[in-house]
């Protein structure tokens, strides 16, 4: 096995075959090298290979600390293996946000056996981007989309990065807790928006699960939806009992099963590349960066959008340096 860490000419024979050869540990391994060496030409060519080999149903399960996430991710992986689906998990952690390390926390409370090679968690700080995804984050999630049949992203908190989680992931299940009153809160910030399915969880708690929800269907039928071919179904689950965890199941592959029947679900794809390139070359150059910029054509040209990312930064670098040089 290659040490990706010994140089930057080492990664640059990175490949999705290579990763898919040397299984969990290649993986692993990869995913090292992406978080800690970000603008690495080597890796934006990967990112693109995997993008375009897009393959698993990425399930985007958000929500408070807390609510329940890491237990109803356990219990849909069992569901998933036990289907004898290939799974990746990634858990975004936000307490080691300052710590830089996913070290406690989430990790310890997914419970996947580690002898099982078709089940893969990765644990990752939340860093700076408190409530949205990371880029490291990102890039994990379109690596592991091409390598399994179902993702699963834990993340505290939608609403800061819209664009990261539309491009990442396909389906977003937002978890919220009885009694809470999060969806009063979350329909203010205008979160409702965002997610496919919404899940009150710990339902075994009985009648203040039952008011959650109908809290949350007040707060839908007053949130405008951009996508008007999916009504979004509220469930009752709990992970304690299994009270509605098949509802969850279907609603999850119902869902999949509306994005692909639409006929524009390539284009929105290529739609949420250009929206994402164009968030992430806003928050390196602001504005002034977006000016110099055709996404479209420039990630048709670079042959993905990890590459045109690359490709225009460094050109913007070297404007910025010269305009600097002049003055
Ligand atoms: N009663 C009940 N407790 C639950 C259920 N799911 C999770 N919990 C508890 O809620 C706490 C937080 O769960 P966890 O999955 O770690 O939440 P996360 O922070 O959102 O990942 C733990 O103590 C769980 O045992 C449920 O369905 N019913
Ligand atoms: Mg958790």
């Amino acid at each position: 096995m290659r040490n990706l860490f010994s140089s930057t000419n080492q990664t640059s024979s990175l490949s999705l075959s290579d990763i898919r050869k040397g299984g969990k540990r290649a993986l692993a391994r990869a995913l090292s090298a992406l978080e800690a060496e970000e603008g690495n030409e080597a890796i934006a060519q990967l990112l693109d290979e995997a993008t375009r080999n897009a393959q698993a149903h990425v399930v985007g399960l958000t929500g408070p600390p807390g609510v329940g996430k890491s237990t109803l991710t356990n219990s849909l992986i069992r569901h998933w293996r036990a289907k004898g689906e290939r799974v990746g998990v990634v858990a975004v952690d936000p307490s080691s946000r300052f710590s830089r390390g996913a070290l406690l926390g989430d990790r310890t409370r997914l419970d996947t056996d580690p002898t099982d090679k078709d089940v893969f968690v990765r644990s990752m700080a939340a860093r700076d981007r408190l409530g949205g995804l990371s880029h490291e984050t990102v890039a994990a999630i379109v690596l592991m989309r091409a390598l399994f049949d179902r993702v699963l992203v834990e993340t505290v908190g939608i609403g800061q990065s819209e664009s990261d989680i539309a491009f990442a992931t396909d389906s977003v299940v937002l978890c919220i807790q009885p009694g809470s009153g999060d969806s009063l809160q979350f329909m203010k910030a205008g979160v409702m928006e965002l997610p496919d399915i919404i899940v009150v969880t710990k339902a075994d708690v009985g009648v203040l699960a039952r008011r959650a929800k109908a809290d949350v269907d007040g707060a839908l039928s007053l949130t405008m939806r951009k996508d008007k071919n999916w009504s979004v179904p509220v469930l009752l689950v709990s992970a304690m009992d299994d009270t509605g965890l098949q509802q969850l199941i279907e609603a999850i592959d119902a869902h999949r099963g509306s994005l692909l029947e639409s006929d524009h679900f390539m284009s929105f794809r290529q739609d949420q590349a250009t929206v994402w390139l164009l968030d992430r070359i806003r928050r390196k150059f602001g504005e002034i960066g977006l000016a110099q910029i055709n996404p479209a054509s420039e990630i048709r040209q670079a042959g993905g959008p990890f590459m045109a990312d690359h490709i225009i930064t460094k050109e913007l670098e070297r404007r910025l340096t010269d305009t600097i040089r002049t003055k």
